[in-house]
């Protein structure tokens, strides 16, 4: 907490000058009038937005940046934790039926299913108390964000035309994430569906309707019930390393080049043909994991690799299908935003483009890591490490 505090105490200044122009009345009529001009009934907006003020908490959340990320395992130890794998046991054997006629109709593993319940909302126990109307206008009014949250707002209307919901229901997260689903209202638009027949499409109150939708979700991005979410994998020791993250291969050609599934099986003849990407969530003394394109499709509902690892690890343990076999590298130090920031720094010094310097270890960041890696011969996994950055100093030094 207290470092939280620091960081935003640090971001002040810049803060004080991105201060929103308007005054919040003066962008509920500026909002009013472009909602009315895309075709909403103007008293419907006056209305809805009529006894609105910003909320504090709601900007204090978006502009929260720690200064430390957490480690993945230190994720999916929450994430897969004991209470959550147990719950989410239960919530399986309770809703057998429902969601095995959800997988029938939609190809999504149950599992599947019950695991991003059980993270997005705690199997339903856990939505958010904010007013989801009053965080957006919020996040409209402030600016950052202002297109994106105004979006949304437009959702709401359309939202709440439809009678999908009533008013004092809009409840969820600080960044408009709503219900048992946590799905955006632009979402709920276009993925909700009504699955216990009611009429009404309630991700709220309806564990039918909720994970019918989470269901359906899935499928329209492009679930595929063939293949695995992931396969865990270990590698020659000669491995080329620099294929990892963007490369994409047949699992075949993965197999001409050494990589086997974990404790000796074969591949099967089914697999040969899947397309897949090797992932290195901790480098090359983490677990190794080839994922296909179901990975991508939960990502879709989060777009975070951790947030993906823990449904499909939460899934495989809601199963009693085990773990991962590989170990995490937990005594390593992750860096600091100022460290990557740093080393974002020092690659552009040394020609290589990590796609801007902004404290983050995203893909472009790695790839410009790898490329760093594999020219100075250490191995090359892109993994943003503290010997890395120690290099990259050395690097700068002796030139
Ligand atoms: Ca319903």
């Amino acid at each position: 907490m207290i470092r939280g505090f620091i960081a935003c105490l640090v971001l002040l200044p810049s803060l004080v000058m991105a201060a929103p122009p308007l005054s919040f009345d003066a962008w509920r009529t500026a909002f009013t009038g472009r909602a009315v001009a895309v075709g909403h009934d103007q008293a419907h907006v006056r209305n809805l937005l009529a006894d609105i003020t910003p909320q504090e908490t709601v900007l204090e959340r978006d502009r929260f940046q720690p200064e430390f990320t957490r480690p993945i395992w230190q994720y999916l130890d929450s994430a897969v934790s004991s209470l959550r794998v147990q719950n989410g046991k239960t919530a399986l054997a309770e809703h057998a039926d429902l969601l095995t006629d959800l997988e029938e109709k939609t190809g999504v593993p149950t599992e599947i299913i019950t695991a991003i319940w059980g993270l997005e909302s705690a199997y339903g126990e856990i939505q958010g108390n904010f007013d989801v109307v009053r965080a957006l206008a919020t996040l409209a009014h402030d600016g950052r964000r202002r297109n994106w949250a105004e979006g949304e707002l437009l959702a709401i209307l359309t939202l709440l035309a439809n009678n999908d919901i009533e008013r004092e229901n809009l409840k969820g997260a600080w960044a408009g994430a709503m219900g048992q689903t946590q799905f955006l209202p632009s979402t709920y638009l276009q993925y909700a569906v009504d699955g216990d027949g009611d009429g009404r499409k309630d991700i709220w109150n309806s564990k039918a309707d909720a994970l019918a939708s989470t269901a359906n979700y899935l499928r329209r991005h492009g679930w595929n019930q063939l293949e695995d979410w992931g396969i865990e994998v270990t590698l020659p020791a000669d491995f080329a390393y620099e294929l990892a993250d963007d490369t994409v291969l047949s699992i075949g050609s993965w197999a001409v080049r050494g990589v086997t599934p974990i404790q000796g099986r074969n591949w099967h003849d089914n697999e040969q043909g899947q397309a897949a990407r090797l992932l290195l969530p901790a480098g090359a003394n983490g677990p190794k994991i080839l994922i296909g394109g179901n990975f991508r499709v939960i990502k879709r509902y989060n777009n975070s690799t951790a947030y993906a690892l823990g449904v499909g690890l939460l899934a495989r343990a809601l199963v009693d299908e085990g773990g991962l076999v590989g170990t995490w590298p937990t005594n390593m130090v992750p860096l600091s935003r100022a460290q990557i920031t740093q080393m974002q720094e020092l690659l552009q010094a040394n020609g290589h483009d990590p796609g801007g310097v902004d404290g983050m270890a995203g893909p472009n960041t790695r790839r410009a890591l790898r490329a760093y890696q594999q020219r100075i011969g250490l191995v090359a996994d892109g993994f943003a490490s503290q010997q890395v950055l120690q290099n990259l100093r050395l690097s700068v030094q002796t030139e």
